[in-house]
Parts: structure tokens; C-alpha cells; sequence
């Protein structure tokens, strides 16, 4: 096969002194995306993950826990293996840096720089800090009643005096510095790229690659008092797993090397962007052609991590949802390159809207629909009418604007453009009738739901990535079998929609969650109040909603927002009060100035966008999907109680 062909991605290895947590997880998932994005694409993939064991760090944490290092780094690995096989994480290897083939291969590369005359012995005197496994300079550190703190972790530093080995980093300032010049995009997004090019500007120093304080780690050849310096042997990774260093896979590591795609979080890119692309450079190796820096997953509004007490335990997720809900969700909702914010109830809402709600019952009503006229066999008309194909150039265009978006590694944008098209299918669905259409007009109700079996076909194969399983399943209720042998994305952009659809009943492909905390945006809260309405309440219950009648005074765009109208509404003696409607794609302003509406008055205040909305305006979603507000036939007194 052509090397052309080929798609090699990596993850960071993670250091085994806890369970994996979602950041964790965030990064496989998007190295699984890539790699089976390319599987689509007709490429041969190799995708790589593992886990970080050697060092300080780790060595700490095993002398807390009583355990022999390898016996405590042990015993992390099921959680991680078994946890990211039930997320379907397809990877081909699984390193682990105490494997034997890894070390003897760190050892033969280190040999290798020793050679080549970048490595020398001298003493280092300086901080260290052992969480983020790093040198630090007095310069660098935040000093704090006396302490030296870590500029990134913000932990103490140690003062660390000892003999070492040294890299000859200084002497790849130039060439770096050449390299990220003659390649702008090596990193995404680009100015990832700028922050590390002031970095190597301001001069680099030759790094430390030895200890002799620590103990656990990879036995320098030759000198076995010093083990190699963590990030030296953990970085070796990339190339050892594909066969460096090991007799008789050189082919194989030819085939493989350079990775296609590096995939990391914002906190390694100094590792990666400097050290890593000086030591091949160093060993004469091509250097990756796409480093993807992706950015932090948050809860609460703060980083995840252990320190802050804020981490979500991907095992729990997968109980609750299911592994490919959870990938669809983080692939959608996390901007892959920006900080982005997690919480269980946009998950429920998403799952339940997008899923449940715009891509399941599509294709259930699709099929029950089918299948109540007697529609297995669904044959493509010889020519599609005007609306029909309309959406089909939608599904051209989607299937075009998808892949570009997926070539930059853009995920979330790839998927929302997706989900343009579920919902304009959707959209179709409800204004062709199709339910009137199969008692009157047989060849158009056909033509409806072979439109729909074409759309939804093209749907499951560009979402095939992240919901695997599912999609398979979507395709097999359309009678189609799975194979990833082809070029499946080309097949797509070049299909003139004449397939025969055999269409087959399937359960239900998502479920739908019971949204506890009421959110601005409408549609999600009619989708709950849907799901509600067969659990029935006491008229209690109901007397405790304050639902009042209130003129819209004023209303306006919010800035930054594609779904927010600001209103403020007159509840009579009740007061004035400032209301948020998720609703600007369905009104403008003015079409809602002066409108008497239903509210919700004793909704908890909530903040949006750093605003308070005191209130909720109450919609109703007509067939097209569009969101109707209520109104009160007669003019009443502004403060009316509905009852
Ligand atoms: O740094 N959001 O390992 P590590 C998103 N062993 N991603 C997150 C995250 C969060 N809140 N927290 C962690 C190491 N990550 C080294 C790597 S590679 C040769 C050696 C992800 O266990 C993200 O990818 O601290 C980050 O770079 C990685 O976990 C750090 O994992």
C-alpha cells in the first residue's frame, strides 16, 4: 500500500497514578474519530495509545500507595484498557512504557544521540517539578512566601542538584525555528504555533535527559546509575511502538513513520513542539506532519482535575448513557480547540435533542410510516421532484463542506454541519406530509421516504466515526450492510441516489432524558415537558407554577449568541421583568414587541451569558420544526394567572 494511503495518530500516554477521566477520554475519543474518519476515507490506520509509567511522579505516588512501582503502575492498566475498549476505542496498540521491547528500544535511540554527539554529561542545579514531570527556572517559577512554585501547576518545586546528562536542545533553536517558518500549519490552531515560537525565541537552553534521584525509569546504556529523564522516554513512544529500535520491524516503522496526526491537550505542547521535534531531528527522523492541540474540558468552570475535585468519571457516563452517546457528545459539544465547559445536563439535553429526539425519530417515523403502507422495498424515483432534490444538494454540499472541515480536525464543526442536514431532512419530512401522501399519492409518499433513507444512509456513514455500533445499525435498518473495505466517502460524494432501500424495523437507537434543570433554550424544555406528559401530577403541583400573562416591551439580539432574544416583559402590578428566549431563529425583535405571551414568572433566576433571565416564555414547535409563542386569544390585564 502507498504510504499516501496511510494514517498514523497518536494520543498522549497518560501517567498511571489515577483511573482515566474524561480529559483523558476526550483525547481518545478524538484520535478514534480521526483514525476511523481516514478508515472511511479508504486509509490503513495505526492508531496509538498507552500509558506513562516511568519517573518521578509516578515513583511518588507508588511510595504513597506502599506498592512497588511496577506492581502499583500494574494495576491502573485494566481500568484503562477495559474502560476505553467499552468506549470502542479501536487503537491498534496499547504501549505501555515498562514493556521491555519499549525500554530496550529508548535505550538503543538514546545510544543513537549519544553518537551523534548531542548528548554530554554535566550537572544540573536548578527547581524541578515533579506533578508536570519538568525542569524550572528561578526565572520562570511564581515565587510565593519564600516557596518556588511551578509557573504551570502552581505546586512547590523542588531544588534538585545532581549529575546528568544534557541535550543539545540549544542547538536546535535555528532549525526549529526554520521548521515552524517553511510549515505555518504544523500545529492547529495556529496560534498554539505563535506561543511556541516566542518560547524557542527567547532562547533555548540544552535540557537535562538524566536523573540519578530517581530510580524508576529507563537505565541509561551504559550508565546505569542514571535513568532517562521521563519525557525522554515517554516520548520515544511514538516511534518505539511502531518498531524503531526492533530487529526486523524497520519496514514496518518506515511504513508508519512520520504520524499523520499528534493529538494533544494545551498543557504538553512545549514537550511535543520543542523537545520532541529536537530529538528526531537530532536522530535524522522525519518530523509529524500535524500536531492537534485540543483544549481543556471543564466542570464548574475550572480545569478537571483531581486537585480541584471536579473530575467526571468516564465509567459512570458509559453506565448511565452509553459509550456513543458520550462520544457524540464530546465530539459535538466540546470546541476542540477552545477551553469548553461540561455538564451533565447539556449531555442529557443533547443526547435527547439531537439523538433521541432529531436523528431516532427520524428514522422512526420514517420506517413506522413505511412499514404501516406496506414500504419495504424502497425504489429511487427515475426523477426526484423540486423539494427532493433540493435536499439532496444539501447532502452533496454537507458531505463536501464535512470533509473539509474533518481535514482541519475541526470535529465539533464537522458535526454541527451535519446536523444542519438531520434537521432539514427533518424539516422536509414534516412539510411533505408523507402520513397524507400514502393515502393519496403512492409515488410521492415513495419518494419521500426513499428521500430520507438517502439522507439518513449519508448521515450514518459520516457519523459511522463516532457512534460506530449505532450507525452500523441505522444502516442495517436500511438494509445496508457495514463495510469499511471501500472508500466509503468518495462512494457518498459520487452517489447519484439511485439506491433500493430494503428497509428493516429496528429498537428505538437513543433514549431520551428527563431534563431536571429548565434551560432557556425552548425547544429542549418542550422536549422535556414532552417527555413529562405521561406522568401525571397532582393539581398541587400545578398551582405551584406561577404562569402569568405579560407584554414583551422591549426585545433585542444578544451579542454572541445565535439563539438568544433579550426581552423585557410587563407583568403589570407584578413588576417588570428581563427574560431570555433561545428563539432568534424562529423571531425577529420587532415580531415580538408588543405581543402578550405566557410566562413562567416563578422560575428560579438563572445567569446567561452574565445576565440574569427572571422567567421563561413559554413556545409550542409546529410540524416544521419552527417554535409557535403562546398567546391569550383575548387581550387580558398584563399579572393575569393562568389557571
Ligand atoms: O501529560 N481536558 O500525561 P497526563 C482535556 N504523561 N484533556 C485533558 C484534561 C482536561 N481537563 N486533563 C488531561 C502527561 N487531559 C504525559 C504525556 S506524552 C508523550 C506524555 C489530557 O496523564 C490531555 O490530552 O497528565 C493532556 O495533554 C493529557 O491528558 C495529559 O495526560
Amino acid at each position: 500500500m502507498a504510504k499516501e494511503n496511510k494514517f498514523y495518530v497518536t494520543t498522549p500516554i497518560y501517567y498511571v497514578t489515577a483511573k482515566p477521566h474524561l480529559g483523558t477520554l476526550y483525547s481518545t475519543v478524538l484520535a478514534d474519530i480521526a483514525a476511523r474518519w481516514n478508515q472511511i476515507a479508504g486509509k490503513k490506520t495505526f492508531f496509538l495509545t498507552g500509558t506513562d509509567e516511568h519517573g518521578q511522579k509516578v515513583e511518588q505516588a507508588a511510595i504513597a500507595a506502599g506498592k512497588d512501582p511496577k506492581k502499583f503502575v500494574d494495576s491502573f492498566i485494566p481500568a484503562y484498557k477495559d474502560l476505553w475498549k467499552e468506549y470502542e476505542l479501536d487503537f491498534n496498540y496499547f504501549i505501555r512504557t515498562t514493556d521491555p521491547d519499549h525500554v530496550k528500544a529508548v535505550q538503543k535511540w538514546i545510544t543513537l544521540l549519544i553518537e551523534k554527539g548531542d548528548i554530554y554529561k554535566s550537572k544540573y542545579q536548578g527547581l524541578y517539578c515533579s506533578p508536570c514531570e519538568t525542569f524550572v527556572t528561578e526565572k520562570d517559577a511564581v515565587v510565593d512566601c519564600g516557596k518556588f512554585l511551578c509557573p504551570d501547576c502552581k505546586r512547590e518545586c523542588t531544588f534538585v542538584e545532581e549529575e546528568s546528562y544534557f541535550f543539545r536542545l540549544s542547538a536546535y533553536q535555528d532549525k526549529i525555528l526554520k521548521f515552524f517558518e517553511e510549515n505555518p500549519n504544523f500545529i492547529t490552531p495556529k496560534d498554539r504555533i505563535n506561543e511556541v515560537i516566542s518560547f524557542v525565541k527567547s532562547g533555548l537552553k540544552d535540557l537535562s535527559v538524566s536523573r540519578t534521584t530517581v530510580k524508576w525509569g529507563v537505565p541509561f546504556p551504559n550508565d546505569p546509575n542514571h535513568v532517562a529523564y521521563v519525557w525522554l522516554d515517554a516520548l520515544s513512544n511514538y516511534i518505539t511502538a511502531i518498531g524503531f529500535g526492533k530487529e526486523g520491524q524497520e519496514k514496518e516503522f518506515d511504513f508508519w513513520w512520520p504520524a499523520d496526526l499528534q493529538i494533544l491537550g494545551k498543557d504538553i505542547v512545549r514537550f511535543h513542539a520543542v523537545y520532541w521535534l529536537a530529538f528526531l531531528m537530532a536522530t535524522d527522523l522525519p518530523l509529524p506532519k500535524k500536531m492537534l492541540v485540543h483544549g481543556w474540558i471543564r466542570v464548574n468552570k475550572q480545569k478537571m482535575s483531581k486537585s480541584f475535585g471536579n473530575v467526571i468519571d468516564p465509567k459512570d457516563l458509559l453506565d448511565k448513557y452509553g459509550a456513543e452517546p458520550v462520544r457524540y457528545y464530546l465530539a459535538r459539544k466540546i470546541a476542540v480547540t477552545q477551553d469548553s465547559e461540561f455538564s451533565i445536563e447539556d449531555l442529557e439535553k443533547t443526547i435527547s435533542a439531537d439523538l433521541a429526539n432529531e436523528l431516532g425519530n427520524l428514522l422512526n417515523r420514517m420506517t413506522t410510516l413505511a412499514f404501516k403502507n406496506e414500504l419495504q422495498v424502497v425504489c429511487a424515483p427515475n426523477i426526484w421532484s423540486e423539494s427532493a432534490m433540493e435536499l439532496r444538494q444539501e447532502c452533496w454540499d454537507t458531505i463536501e463542506e464535512v470533509e473539509l472541515h474533518m481535514q482541519d480536525y475541526m470535529f465539533h464543526m464537522a458535526y454541527a454541519r451535519l446536523w444542519k442536514l438531520v434537521n432539514k431532512a427533518n424539516a422536509y419530512f414534516h412539510s411533505q406530509e408523507p402520513w397524507k401522501l400514502a393515502r393519496t399519492e403512492k409515488e410521492a409518499f415513495n419518494e419521500c421516504i426513499s428521500c430520507i433513507c438517502h439522507v439518513l444512509r449519508a448521515v450514518a456513514i459520516i457519523l459511522w466515526p463516532v457512534m460506530p455500533k449505532k450507525m452500523e445499525q441505522l444502516l442495517q435498518s436500511l438494509g445496508i450492510q457495514f463495510e469499511l473495505s471501500k472508500n466509503l466517502l468518495q462512494e457518498l460524494s459520487e452517489d447519484v441516489w439511485n439506491t433500493e432501500f430494503k428497509l428493516m424495523k429496528i429498537d428505538n437507537l437513543f433514549e431520551k432524558y428527563d431534563i431536571q434543570e429548565v434551560a432557556v433554550e425552548n425547544k429542549e424544555i418542550l422536549n422535556s415537558v414532552e417527555q413529562k406528559i405521561e406522568n401525571y401530577i397532582q393539581i398541587d403541583d400545578f398551582a405551584k407554577i406561577d404562569l402569568l400573562v405579560g407584554t414583551i416591551l422591549e426585545c433585542e439580539i444578544v451579542e454572541g449568541s445565535d439563539k438568544l432574544l433579550k426581552m423585557q416583559v410587563d407583568f403589570g402590578e407584578k413588576g417588570k421583568r428581563q427574560i431570555f428566549a433561545g428563539v432568534k431563529k424562529f423571531y425577529s425583535p420587532t415580531e415580538l414587541i408588543g405581543k402578550q405571551g405566557v410566562f413562567v414568572a416563578n422560575l428560579k433566576p438563572r445567569k446567561i451569558m452574565g445576565m440574569e433571565s427572571q422567567g421563561m416564555m413559554l413556545f409550542a414547535e409546529s410540524e416544521d420544526g419552527k417554535l409557535q409563542m403562546t398567546t391569550i386569544s383575548g387581550l387580558v390585564p398584563n399579572g393575569t394567572k393562568l389557571r
